[in-house]
C-alpha cells in the first residue's frame, strides 16, 4: 500500500470531523457541569451560592469573549452563548466548537474555583429569530422552575425532613403549593434575588473611552466594547421583547456579512 492511499484510509475514518453545523442558522452552544450535583454539595450553599454564580459568570463571559457570541445566558451549571447565522468560527465545524467550548468553559472555572471541574456542550440550532427567543424563554423557565423546587426542597430540609419525605412532600406538587410552603415560612419567592429566579444574561455594550492622540496631543474620544452583566433580566414577554431589540442591533452586522 503506498503512502497515500494508506493516509487517506486513516483520514476518513476521523468520521465526523466534517460535520459542520448548517450554513444560516442561529447557533447555541450549551455548556453544563458535570456531575455538578455532586460538586457542589459540600462546597457551596444551598440551594444558591453567590460565589457559585459568580464562578459561573466569570465563565460565560471567557465564552463570550473567546468565541466572539452576541449573548450568554447562565443558570444553575449550565450556560448558553448565542451567535448570530453569519457566524464562522473554525468553519462551523460541530467537533471544534463542542470540544473547545466544553474546555473553555472547563479551563476557565477551574482556574477561578481552585479545584477540577469538567463541562460537556452540545449545540442547539435556530431556523428563524422566534426560535432564538423560544430558546431563551425555555431556559429561563427552567431557571425559574429549579429555583422554586431548589427553595422549596431545602427549606423542608433545613427544617428536619430527610431527602425522602422533602422529595414525596413536593411530588407533583402544583407552583401555587410551592409558593405557599414558602410564604408561609415568611419567604416571598418573588423578592429572591432576580439572579436566582431568571438567570444571569451577558452582552455587548459600547461606551467612550476618552484617549490622546500621540500626534496632536489632543483629547479624543474612542468607541470601545465591554461585557455588561445583567443580574436583573426581565421574564416571560419582557425578556423576549428585551432579547428582540439585542437581534435588531446585530442586523446591520448579519446584513454586512451576507453580501
Ligand atoms: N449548592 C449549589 N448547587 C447548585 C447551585 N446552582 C446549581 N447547583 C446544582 O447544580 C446541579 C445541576 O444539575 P444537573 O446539571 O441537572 O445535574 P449534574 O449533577 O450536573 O449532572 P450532569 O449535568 O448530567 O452531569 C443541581 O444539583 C443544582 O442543585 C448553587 O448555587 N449552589
Ligand atoms: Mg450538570
Amino acid at each position: 500500500m503506498n503512502n497515500d492511499t494508506f493516509e487517506a484510509r486513516l483520514r476518513a475514518l476521523e468520521y465526523y470531523h466534517d460535520l459542520k453545523i448548517v450554513p444560516g442558522a442561529w447557533v447555541v452552544l450549551r455548556v453544563d457541569g458535570r456531575g455538578f450535583s455532586r460538586f457542589t454539595q459540600e462546597r457551596f450553599d444551598k440551594p444558591f451560592d453567590d460565589r457559585f454564580n459568580r464562578l459561573m459568570v466569570t465563565t460565560a463571559q471567557a465564552l463570550l469573549e473567546e468565541f466572539q457570541g452576541v449573548y450568554a445566558y447562565t443558570e444553575s451549571d449550565e450556560i448558553s452563548v448565542l451567535f448570530p447565522p453569519s457566524w464562522t468560527m473554525f468553519d462551523r465545524e460541530v467537533e471544534k466548537l463542542v470540544s473547545l467550548s466544553a474546555a473553555t468553559a472547563s479551563a476557565t472555572f477551574t482556574l477561578a474555583c481552585g479545584e477540577r471541574a469538567t463541562f460537556d456542550s452540545r449545540v442547539w440550532i435556530g431556523v428563524t429569530e422566534q426560535d432564538v427567543l423560544d430558546y431563551f424563554r425555555w431556559r429561563q423557565s427552567d431557571a425559574t422552575r429549579c429555583a422554586l423546587n431548589g427553595w422549596a426542597y431545602w427549606t423542608l430540609r433545613q427544617e428536619g425532613a430527610s431527602v425522602a419525605e422533602a422529595t414525596r412532600t413536593l411530588e407533583s406538587q402544583t407552583t401555587a403549593f410551592k409558593n405557599e410552603l414558602l410564604y408561609q415560612r415568611g419567604i416571598n419567592f418573588n423578592e429572591l434575588p432576580a439572579w436566582q429566579r431568571r438567570g444571569v444574561g451577558l452582552y455587548w455594550e459600547t461606551y467612550d473611552k476618552e484617549g490622546m492622540n500621540p500626534l496632536t496631543g489632543q483629547r479624543v474620544l474612542a468607541q470601545r466594547r465591554r461585557i455588561k452583566v445583567d443580574r436583573d433580566l426581565p421574564m416571560k414577554d419582557e425578556y423576549s421583547a428585551f432579547l428582540q431589540t439585542r437581534l435588531r442591533l446585530l442586523e446591520p452586522l448579519i446584513r454586512e456579512d451576507k453580501r
